[in-house]
């Protein structure tokens, strides 16, 4: 049975259950990392030498970094689906599970952590504001793509959906002002339709 670490207030390990859970595979989750600890153990190193979450335990094969577990379930379990076989649509969506890691969640941190996990005596507003300017601006071009197509990578649910899910669910929720969006709203509303983002993303944002 596949066994994952990682809490479920983190995005990216959300990512993973969140693949997991739309394949419908049976699988065990360990808490671990912040308040939960495990990440830093030695037990826990020899698997994942980061210290971070997520990591993935297939069979003795193991594997850390997010999108890689989500590609690999999603190649292995989906190959034609989530995985898209084309090609061009798979460069697509890893285009944007690529651009979800190095761009939008970097440039949501401060944001994120600042306004959800910090008091606000100790927040600092010029950082915080600085993050939400540089978000609405990525957001305004996820926007624009969507406009053009149902889901990131085209006309089918696939994992750059996966991918981008967990942090425009924090996006969306996150206590401030945004401006409209309507084709990610859009698209968001018709994730959340979908049992298994219920299951993992209808959590209050921490
Ligand atoms: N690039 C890595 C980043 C992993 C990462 O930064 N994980 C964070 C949680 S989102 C973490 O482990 N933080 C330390 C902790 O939770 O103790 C991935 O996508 O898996």
């Amino acid at each position: 049975m596949l066994k994952l670490w990682g809490r479920l207030n983190s995005i990216n390990v959300q990512k993973a259950v969140l693949a997991i859970e739309e394949l419908g595979l049976p699988y065990e989750r360990t808490d671990a990392g912040l308040q939960f600890g495990v990440n830093k153990s030695p037990e826990y190193l020899a698997m994942n030498p980061n210290g971070l979450v997520p990591t993935l335990d297939d069979d003795g094969f193991i594997l850390w970094e997010s999108n890689a577990i989500v590609r690999y379930l999603c190649a292995k379990h989906s190959a034609g689906a989530l995985w898209p076989e084309d090609l061009q649509i798979r460069a697509d969506a890893d285009r944007w599970m690529d651009w979800q890691t190095a761009t939008l969640s970097s440039a949501m941190g401060a944001g994120f952590m600042g306004l959800v996990r910090t008091p606000p005596e100790k927040r600092d507003a010029e950082a915080i504001n600085a993050s939400l300017a540089k978000t609405t601006k990525l957001v305004a071009m996820l926007d624009a793509h969507l406009a053009q197509r149902d889901y990131v990578a085209g006309e089918s649910y696939s994992m750059g959906d996966i991918v981008l899910a967990p942090i425009m669910h924090r996006w969306f929720n996150m206590p401030c002002a945004r401006a409209e969006s309507p084709h990610a709203e859009r698209w968001y509303a018709t994730l959340m339709e979908r049992p298994a983002c219920v299951r993992v993303l209808t959590l209050p944002i921490t």
